[in-house]
Parts: C-alpha cells; structure tokens; sequence
C-alpha cells in the first residue's frame, strides 16, 4: 500500500543555498499542461491539480517538484497513489513510464501569507504573485521559468463574496453551483512559465474599453477595482490602449487574446505584474484622479501599465531560461517602457529623469556591497535580484546597442529577435546574437556589459593646437574593483559627441566616439580656436564622466549646448563642484564667492530663458540631492553636505525672489489641465515656492498655505504641503490636519501623507517619524504604507546617517520587527545599512553593529540573510 504523507505546516527547513548561473541544467521532466481547480477560500483553499508530464531525454531520475510551504495531501502517478519524499525544497516522485499525469492536491491558507507571494489575501478579495518562486507556494511544481505549459483553470467560490473570478487567458464557460456558490473556467492557449499564472476572486467592479489590433482582431479591455475606485481608472485605460497602439507602431508587436484584464490590490511587493492577460497591479500604479494623484503619479501610471503590457511580448512570448536572465526581460522591457513614456510626453525631461533615478539607485548600488553584473553568476535568493541594475542599467545597456545601430536596425535586431525565439525561454546572449545578426552590430567586445559590474569611470580632455587647427578628444577608461570582480576587461563605450565652436556658439555635427580601449584619443580638424567638448550626450553610455574643463566651459554649455540633456548636466557639474569646494573649503574664500555668483545669474539667467519649457526649467534649476553630493565623495559628511546645500538654496532663493514671485504668480494662474503648459506651470510653481521659503522670505508660510489651500489638484496640494511640512509653525499643522482629514480612508493619498513628513526638512523629524510609527494607520502588513513611512525617513540623508547613530537604530528595528511579516520587502532596507564603508568610522561602527545585530536574529529569513551577509563582507 502506498504511503500517503499527510500535508503539514512545517516548512521544509534547507541550508540557504547559492545558486549559479553556471550550473543551468534543462528540467528532467517537463510539466507540459495543467489543469487546475480552486476551492477559493480566504482561511483554506483546496487547490486539485492535474499534470501531464515527459520525462525530459534518456535518464532514471525522479519528477522533482519545487514546494515552498505546501506539501501535497495526496498525489497519485497515472490513478495509482504514490510515493514521494523530501529532497531539499523539493519533493521527488520516482516514474518509470516516459510520460504520466500527476493528480495531487493541497490545502492553503491566503488570509496568513503576510508574504504576498503565492495565493494571498488583500481587503477580502484573493490574488496571486507567482514571479519568481511564488506558484510553488500554492502547489508544488516545476517552478522554473524554462518549463512552459498550457494551462486550464477552474474557479469556484461563494458567490457574494467572490462574485468576479479571473484567471489567465480567455473564459471559457461559467455559471452558478449549490450553496451560492458558482464557478469560471479560463484556459490559456499560450505555454506559459508558472510565474505568469494569476487568479482573482472577489468583489470588484470593472471599468471596460475596446481595442482592435492592426490586424483586427477585437480586445475586449477591463480594469478591476474595488467599488468606489472605478472613477479613477481613465488615465490607466488609457495609457494601456496607448501602449498596445505604440507597441504595433514601433515594434510591429500586437496582442493575441481576446482579452486583456487588469486587477489592482493594495496589499503588493513590487509595481505591478504581467502575468498572461491578467495584469496585476500595486493600486498605485491604476488609481489616479487630479484630487488624489499627483502628475508624477500620472506619468508613473503610464509608464507602469505600459511597462507591465509591453511585458507580453518582452517576457511571455519570450521569457528567460531561468533567473539568471531577468534583465533579458526587464532592461529591454525598461527601455521600451522609457522609449513610449518619452513618446508621450517629453523626451529631454523623461531622459533626465531616467538618469536621474539612475544614479539615485543604480550607481550606489554598483558601487557598493550588493553590485552585481546585469546578468548575475550567482544569487541566494532571487528576490533580491529585482534591483536597479537588473531594471535600469539594464534598460542602459539595451539603449546603447539601440544607439550603436541607429533606429532602423535596431528594430531588425528586435524582429529576428521576436522571430527566432518566439515561443521559448531565451537568453541574454541569445538576444545579443539576434542584436549582431539582425542589426549588423559586432557585439563581441560589447558583451562585457553582461559580464562585469561596476560603474566605468571615463576621463576625458580636450586638446586644441592652433597651428594645425585640430582639436584631439582624449579619452580614458577606468574601473573599480567590485565584489568578486577585481580585475575588469575593457568595455565598449559609446559617447555621442560635439565640439561647440566658441564663436558660433554651434557645432558641425555629433560623432559616436566608441571607446574601446583603455586610452583612445580622435582628432577632429577645423578648428582655429578650441572648440567647447560636449560629451556623453543624451547619456549614451552610463559610466561617470571626468571631463578637464577650461573654467567657463561649464556655463557656456549651460547657455549654448543644444543636447538638453547635456545642458541639465552641465548646470548640475557647475553646482555640484561649487558644493563639493564649499563643503571643503576648497580655494580662496573670494574664488568661492565667485563661483556662486555664475550659478546665481545663470539661474537669474534661466528662470526666463524663452527656450525653456516650464517642465524642463525645473529640472535645470532643481539642486541635486543631498545623496547624490554624497556620492561624490570618498567619505561622506551628511552634516556639511545639508548645510552647503541648504546655503545654496538660500543664496538662490534670496538673490532671485523677485523672480521666484514673478514666476510662482504667473504659474499659479494657470488653470488645471492635462496640457503639457499647465504641467509644466504646477511644476515650476512649486520648485519655485520652495526656493521662495528658502529665502526665509516673511511670507513663504502664507504663500504656501495659501498655495495648498486653493489648490484643485493634488500636485499643487503635495508641493505646497511638501514646503510647508519643513517648516516651523500653526501652517504647518494646519495643513497636514486639514489634508490627513480631508483623504481619511484613501490609502494612497494617506501614505503621500506619511511621506510628506518623513521626507521633510523639519527640525523633529525624527521625532515626528517615531510618532507617525504608533499612528493607527501604520500597519507592517500593507507595503505601501511601509515604504511610505520609511523610504523617505532612510532617504533623508542628513536624518538616517545621524551622528548619535538613531536613525540606523530605527531602520533596525524595522528590519527585525518586518522580517517575520514580509521578507522580500524586508531586504530592501538591508542596502542603506550596508553602505557602510562610505562614512567616517563612528558610523561606519555603528551601521556594522545594526547588520551584525540583524544577522543574529533567530529565523531571520533568506532574503534579508543574503542581504545583511553580502553587506558585511
Ligand atoms: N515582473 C514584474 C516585477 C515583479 C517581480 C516580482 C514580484 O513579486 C513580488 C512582483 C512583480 C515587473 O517587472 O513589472
Ligand atoms: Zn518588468
């Protein structure tokens, strides 16, 4: 008689194990269809699958199955009960036969997976998360992204409390059972990897659209909210109708089911997710209206819907072998994402802001204890490789194979690339393979940027000789050792390039200077007096730009440059070496004065430059953050970082506040739209009120409130709030009073209330932080509300790296009370902690002793060992 494990809630206890890319194997078995059927249930669910497997080649090895907390309750081989028994995290099952179908059931529990991966409960309603590892949580499977299969799901639930059932795919019959329950079976024609399964059940209202494919084919469109959010779900249908269009125009990609559906849940780790025509969202990322969404939340709706969408090709049609690949899926996913956004709206400013963030995230990131190659060899856990350089630098790599071939083979590449691998689970090199043969690129070199972390350093000078008239660019390659990488092969870097005649304040062309090797210098004829070197326009390549300048350079380029992005970074460089000498006390005290003079009258300057658009004027003339100065430097030093700057900003808010006022006057009566100008005002409306308070101005407080109470719309609303949150005073309580009132109840509105505060310059902040922590709408369960409450606390320089050492005391006790709730979003926090050999050595003691003090916690979980264990080596 066969032996029948009863299920238990132990979990399978394993050594955590490193993984490596180097070690792939194909599945010895292929799960190739599934069926399955739910007993929904929030406190147990009875799952029943059915899979028809092959055995994969000529071998006697056993069906390995991945469970994660779930074993199987019973499991028969072809009708025949059997055995199976624990190898690891997997169970083993020995077949003889070389196909059979595996029945097995299990029972969980949504309403206790605080996770949020696997089948979980968010408000009464039931939803998955399976990428990565998260569909071995519901049965236990071949849980890799290599075994595709086509899957059947049958839904049955009470009726009342799940009246809407989604699964991936197409309906395929429906109707009512006994007891008031009823029932939905969906099938999927597409092989998919168990990471795109999805499911939902609840009670959620949908607002609906249509789309007709270039082809014409008919999709019917619908997002799923919960009742009472269905007026804030236009902005995202739109987007979603606008990037299935985008994606036909510049991509030749349609969409190939009948329908496509979004859900948005409030309980999520990440964004938002692309499983196979069933979307699932982070609610932040749908819900927008002008009262509660802000236009920064606008465009991250848009690019986020189009993100998730554009994932049906970039990621299902072609997925990745295994996890090793993820940037196969999310750098060209990104890319597209950025590429449509820009389309939408501006292309400078998206640009600026894509690199911005870069920097913000990914630079640190790959500078520090956690870097890791875009295409890692080894992970613990997977969850900790969505990171920035997966995502953006990613997305980096992708533009600059898109630059080297030029727009037209490109889409070559991308097309051979759609072509050969449609259908299969593909690799990074497989791409690069179709990016050499489809737009004649040699990617050969190239391929480092797969290979190697590390940001690269390039140096670059400019050498004028009057007697030939030649001007030589002479450039260098340089890179810092990262973990487990400490020699680095050359990498090919591409590096649009002008040279700005002084006199004609223009240039004759832009070059694509490829760097290849270590030092390379080009020589550029015509040149009677030395040109102005623009460099690394557009950011072509994301590397560190040290570029020897004649003084004056910098504000020419300012002023003349035609490249906007090279414009923002030149004001950026003037700003940022006149902070880092002030911070210092580089050069004469005289020199420095001086220097501060050019950066006012140039902002003088700026404030009306005609060529400006208002959305561009902000980001020009918004100072770089406190951590990004702090990039900059070798040790840094939070105290004198916030003063310099905060000197700054009160030098070019007193100096220019007539202009500040002329400006914030002009912007403010702009009626509310959608329109690029009216953007563009609310935008420079509240940078400019910002620099009117930091003008100590008497009457900043008024204007603000004034400001945030006649505000229509949320953006005017958060940027006076976010002045006023820094500021001492019956103002400052009277708004977050009147705006914490007036959104009780909306989730999203009320975490940009924790924000505001966590984010801001205030004197107490720390001490507010640690009351917002007892407020009754922190909870550890929602993420949203986690990382609202302290993203902006950690990122807040000058407060988290505070010399009594409390601020890293907070973020620990986080990490520790978190842990047990939430892990994935737990070992998100490890990484400012781990940024330890950045500061002076008190800190760097103190922020030690928080990871060691981590680490030691009994049964802290993978995620946030792998995170604390790296940051500490
Ligand atoms: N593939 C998604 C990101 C994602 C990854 C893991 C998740 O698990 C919690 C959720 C979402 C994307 O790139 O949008
Ligand atoms: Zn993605």
């Amino acid at each position: 008689m066969a032996d029948i494990h009863p299920a238990t809630a132990t979990p399978i206890l394993a050594e955590p194990q490193v993984i490596r890319r180097a070690d792939y194997r194909p599945p010895d078995w292929w799960v190739k269809t599934v069926a399955l059927e739910f007993d929904l249930d929030l406190s147990a669910t009875k799952v029943s699958a059915t899979l028809e497997i092959e055995r994969n080649g000529e071998h006697d090895r056993p069906l390995r199955l991945d469970c994660d907390g779930v074993l199987p309750l019973t499991l028969t081989i072809d009708g025949m009960a059997a055995n199976w028994r624990h190898e690891g995290d997997q169970i083993a099952i020995d077949i003889s036969a070389p196909t059979a179908t595996v029945h097995l059931t299990t029972t969980i529990a949504p309403d206790t997976n605080t996770q949020l991966m696997g089948l979980f409960a968010s408000n009464g309603m039931l939803c998955t998360q399976c990428e990565a590892e998260g569909f071995r949580r519901i049965i236990p499977f071949v849980d890799r992204p290599d075994n595709m299969a086509v899957y059947e799901v049958l839904l049955r639930a009470d009726k009342t409390r799940f009246p809407v059932l989604l699964a991936n795919g197409a309906l395929v019959d429906s109707g009512d059972l006994e007891d008031g329950r009823h029932y939905a079976r969906w099938h999927d024609p597409h092989p998919k990897p168990s990471y795109l399964f999805a499911l939902v059940a609840g009670d959620l209202v949908a607002t609906r659209d249509h789309f007709t494919t270039r082809s014409g084919a008919p999709v019917d469109l619908a997002i799923y909210v919960r009742a009472g959010d269905e007026g804030r779900t236009a902005h995202a249908m739109q987007a979603l109708k606008a990037s299935m269009a985008w994606d036909e125009r510049v991509y030749g990609l349609e969409y190939d089911l009948p329908v496509f559906n979004i859900v948005a849940v409030s309980d999520f780790n990440m964004g938002a997710m692309e499983n196979k025509g069933l979307n699932i969202f982070n609610s932040r990322y749908i819900l927008a209206d002008p009262d509660t969404a802000t236009d920064y939340d606008y465009d991250a709706i848009e690019g986020v819907v189009a993100h998730e969408y554009f994932h049906n090709w970039s990621g299902n049609r072609v997925t990745c072998r295994d996890w090793f690949q993820l940037s196969l899926k999310e750098g060209f996913t990104v890319y597209r994402d950025q590429c449509f956004s820009a389309d939408m709206g501006s292309e400078a400013v998206k640009r600026i802001e894509d690199v911005r963030m870069l920097r913000a995230t990914q630079f640190p990131e790959d500078a520090g204890p956690l870097a890791h190659p875009i295409r890692p060899d080894s992970y613990m856990e997977i969850s900790n490789f969505y990171t920035s350089t997966i995502y953006n630098k990613g997305a980096e790599v992708i533009r600059m194979m898109a630059t080297m071939a030029g727009p037209e083979r490109f889409r070559a590449g991308s097309d051979l690339y759609f072509q050969r691998h449609d259908g299969e689970a593909a690799t990074c090199e497989q791409f690069v393979r179709a990016m050499e043969d489809g737009a004649g690129l040699d990617l050969g070199q190239f391929r480092h940027w797969y290979e190697q972390a590390g940001t690269p350093q390039v140096q670059a000078r400019l050498e004028h000789d009057a007697d030939s008239a030649t001007a030589t660019l002479h450039l260098r390659q340089r890179f810092s050792p990262t973990p487990g990488q400490p020699d680095k092969p050359l990498m090919p870097i591409p590096l649009r390039t002008a040279l700005i005649d002084r006199d004609m304040k223009a240039h004759r062309g832009e070059q694509l200077v490829m760097l290849a090797q270590a030092e390379q210098s080009v020589t550029f004829t015509g040149f009677a007096r030395p040109p102005v070197l623009s460099i690394n326009r557009g950011f072509s390549a994301p590397v560190t730009m040290d570029v020897a300048r004649r003084s004056g350079d910098l504000l020419f380029l300012v002023r003349h440059d035609d490249d906007p992005f090279a414009r923002y970074e030149a004001l950026q460089q003037l700003v940022i070496d006149r902070l880092i000498a002030d911070i210092g006390e580089e050069g004469a005290a005289s020199e420095r004065a001086a220097g501060l003079e050019d950066i006012v009258s140039v902002f003088g300057d700026l404030v009306s430059d005609q060529r400006l658009d208002d959305s561009m004027r902000t980001e020009i003339l918004s100072l770089p953050t406190e951590a990004f100065l702090g990039e900059q430097m070798l040790i840094v030093r939070p105290e004198a970082i916030h003063s310099a700057r905060r000197a700054l900003r009160k030098a070019i808010g007193t100096r220019l506040l007539d202009q500040w006022r002329i400006v914030h006057e002009r912007a403010s009566a702009v009626h509310y739209s959608l329109s690029r100008e009216a953007r563009g005002a609310r935008k420079i409306k509240s940078l400019a009120l910002g620099y009117i308070a930091s003008s100590e101005a008497p009457d900043a407080g008024k204007i603000a409130f004034a400001q945030f109470a006649s505000a229509d719309n949320m953006t005017d609303r958060q940027g006076a709030m976010m002045v006023l949150a820094s500021m001492a005073g019956d103002e400052r309580e009277s708004a977050l009073d009147s705006f914490y009132n007036r959104y009780q109840g909306n989730a999203l509105v009320i975490d940009k209330w924790f924000s505001l505060q966590t984010s801001s310059a205030h004197p107490k902040v720390y001490e507010q932080t640690l009351e917002l922590i007892q407020h009754k709408d922190f909870t550890l369960t929602n993420p949203n509300r986690v990382r609202a409450l302290y993203w902006p606390f950690v990122s807040n320089q000058a407060e988290f790296h505070h010399a009594s050492g409390r601020g890293y005391r907070l973020l620990t006790d986080l990490v520790l009370r978190l842990d047990p709730v939430n892990p994935q979003t737990t070992a998100r926090f490890i990484a400012p902690l781990g940024r330890w050999r950045r500061f002076d050595e008190a800190r760097a003691a103190m922020m030690r002793g928080c990871l060691e003090q981590i680490l030691a916690q009994p049964g802290l979980s993978k995620d946030t060992t792998e995170q604390v264990m790296k940051s500490l080596e």
